[in-house]
């Protein structure tokens, strides 16, 4: 579903022109994956971030490992990239002092929380310390334009990267908004925000990328949709809910890098 977007056509359609790669806190080459499912690391736990859990790997995306916390339920995977800060190989918080913590919603009584986490390691596959890639480093300044377009995390569906508009600048943050969406999905975050990636990452790193909202109304995909008629771009009736893709707010209409299934035009 990602074959239909381009980004140089859409550059040019959009006259809008991509955040240099130096604006963001992502090497110059996204780093190669090569943990498999089953692995297991140490993670801080999303929901409770001052505890470090043992994870297993449960899915792979380009660069990203979607992580499930031992010993916890699988409501709340969680996605990390391989060279986050956020993940250390087995034995790296006891090494600084540390002990590793049951995730917050642990499933068995707290008292089982010793013998839970030997069987869980026993016998286990350990991510090796050469998997997990080192941090890239800061930029310096907040670099970011308005208008400047970019691929960025969509945090509600942190399994999609998406296109998407610097749409406001202030001091060390950006407000990222979403082409082809309402303003549900948009978010502030600093600068140097791991969520966010210069044009080209995804196809750099075998990533998929969410074409922008609108085709999921040209391409009748959500069912949950105002019937419109199939050859408009913009429709002329508003969505259910800010939730639904509509003409892009902060870009102008694109037309042959999103077209490619609309043919009855
Ligand atoms: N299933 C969701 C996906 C929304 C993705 C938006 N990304 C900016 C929906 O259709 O609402």
């Amino acid at each position: 579903s990602t074959g239909y977007f381009d980004w140089n056509v859409y550059l040019k359609e959009t006259s809008s022109e991509a955040a240099p790669a130096s604006c963001f806190k992502q090497h110059p080459q996204p780093p190669t994956n090569e943990f498999n499912v089953g692995m297991k690391l140490e993670a801080i736990d999303p929901r409770n971030v001052t505890s470090i859990c043992i994870a297993t790997v449960v899915d792979i995306q380009g660069p990203r490992l979607c992580l499930r916390l031992d010993g916890g339920d699988n409501k709340n995977d969680f996605w990390q990239l391989v060279d986050s800060s956020e993940i250390h190989p087995v034995g790296h918080c006891e090494k600084n002092g540390g002990m590793l913590q049951p995730p917050l919603g642990f499933r068995m009584n707290a008292s089982s929380w010793p013998m839970f986490l030997l069987k869980t390691l026993n016998g286990a596959e350990i991510a090796c310390s050469k998997l997990f890639k080192k941090e890239p480093l800061t930029p310096k300044s907040n670099k970011f334009r308005v208008g400047m377009k970019l691929e960025a995390l969509d945090r509600k569906n942190p399994h999609l990267i998406c296109p998407a508009t610097v749409a406001t600048v202030k001091d060390d943050m950006i407000f990222v908004a979403f082409d082809g969406w309402r303003g549900a999905f948009d978010y502030w975050c600093k600068f140097e925000s791991r969520d966010i990636f210069p044009v080209g990452w995804c196809k750099a790193s075998g990533h998929p990328l969410q074409p922008p909202g609108y085709k999921a109304l040209v391409g009748g995909k959500l069912k949950t949709q105002p019937k419109v008629n199939s050859c408009q771009l913009v429709p002329s009736i508003p969505p259910l809910s800010s939730s639904q893709p509509l003409s892009p707010r902060n870009t102008q209409r694109p037309s042959s890098s999103i077209r490619a299934k609309t043919s009855t035009n």
